[in-house]
């Protein structure tokens, strides 16, 4: 059923978004659609690039077998993402990190739309598009949203790749950890725009979940986590997520 009024939103979600303290929230690539940036996996396709499919692009092997291959790609993305702005769910959120006394936003996004649109303190499982990684010494580099990327490291002089966690990479020390004993604490987990295929990332709700939380999902189309939702609200997220704000008041 696509909610449209406030009145829409299960009570129990009203209840528990009024009361709970510790709430965490992840977010995957589904949330940026209504900002324009293209999802992965949504509806039904898989992201191709020049042949490759998204997961053999975005890899650990092709940054050794092919870096030049993989900054196109990365550079096509920046190029489509610096002139894209965060939607409606990206702001909702931003209003929640101040409502609830811990709130907790982790992403698989690497588009940096949350902090764009004022999120703080983002645990980025995948890293961040507009970051840079020397692959000898790692040092890191910002890229500017409006200028050219630098080639080499300015420390070691090296070549740079995109600082991001490719498939068959290790997440950011600390990052799942840190993120996983957020869910465990968690009264209330959000899992909103992601297709819960990507591990570890997908384990988190199952995590909340184990640990007693009510966890609601917010997308589209039904995910392997939907059976375990408490509430799975059908739509987007830029119009779901001021929803539940509105059934607050009215409750
Ligand atoms: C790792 C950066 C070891 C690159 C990405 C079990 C345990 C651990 C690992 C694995 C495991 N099983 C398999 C693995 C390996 C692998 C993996 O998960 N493979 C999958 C495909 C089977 N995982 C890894 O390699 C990870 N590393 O495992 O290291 C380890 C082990 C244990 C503990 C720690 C470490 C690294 C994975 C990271 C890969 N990098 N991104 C890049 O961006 O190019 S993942 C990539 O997929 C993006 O980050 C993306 O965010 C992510 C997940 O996709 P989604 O965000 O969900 O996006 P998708 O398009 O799929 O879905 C969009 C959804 O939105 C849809 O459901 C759609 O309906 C919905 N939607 C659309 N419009 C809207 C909407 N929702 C709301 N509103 C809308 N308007």
């Amino acid at each position: 059923m696509q909610l449209t009024t406030a009145s829409q939103i299960p009570v129990e979600l009203q209840k528990r978004f009024s009361t709970a303290q510790r709430v965490l929230v992840l977010t995957g690539a589904g949330i940026s659609a209504e900002s324009g940036v293209p999802t992965f996996r949504g509806g039904g396709n898989s992201a191709v690039w020049k042949g490759l499919p998204f997961d053999v692009i975005s890899s650990a092997q092709m940054v050794k077998r092919d870096l030049p291959a993989v900054w196109e790609w990365f550079d096509y993305r920046r190029g489509i993402l610096k002139s894209l702005a965060p939607n409606a769910a990206h702001k909702a959120i931003v209003g929640w990190q101040n409502k609830f006394s811990e709130f907790t936003l982790v992403t698989q996004n690497v588009d940096g739309l949350h902090q764009y649109a004022g999120a703080t303190d983002v645990i980025e499982m995948h890293g961040s598009i507009w970051r840079a990684r020397c692959i000898s010494c790692h040092t890191t580099f910002e890229i500017p949203r409006n200028d050219r990327r630098q080639e080499d490291c300015a420390s070691c002089g090296d070549h740079l790749r995109p600082d991001v966690v490719l498939f068959g990479e290790m997440l950011p020390t600390g990052a799942f950890e840190r993120a996983a004993e957020a869910a465990a604490k968690c009264e209330l987990c959000f899992v909103i725009g992601t297709s819960a295929l990507v591990y570890p990332a997908a384990s988190l709700p199952e995590i909340a979940k184990t640990n007693g939380a009510f966890l609601c999902e917010v997308n589209p189309e039904r995910t392997p986590l939907s059976d375990l939702c408490d509430v799975v609200l059908t739509g987007k997220a830029g119009e779901l997520l001021d929803l539940i704000e509105l059934s607050e008041l009215k409750s």
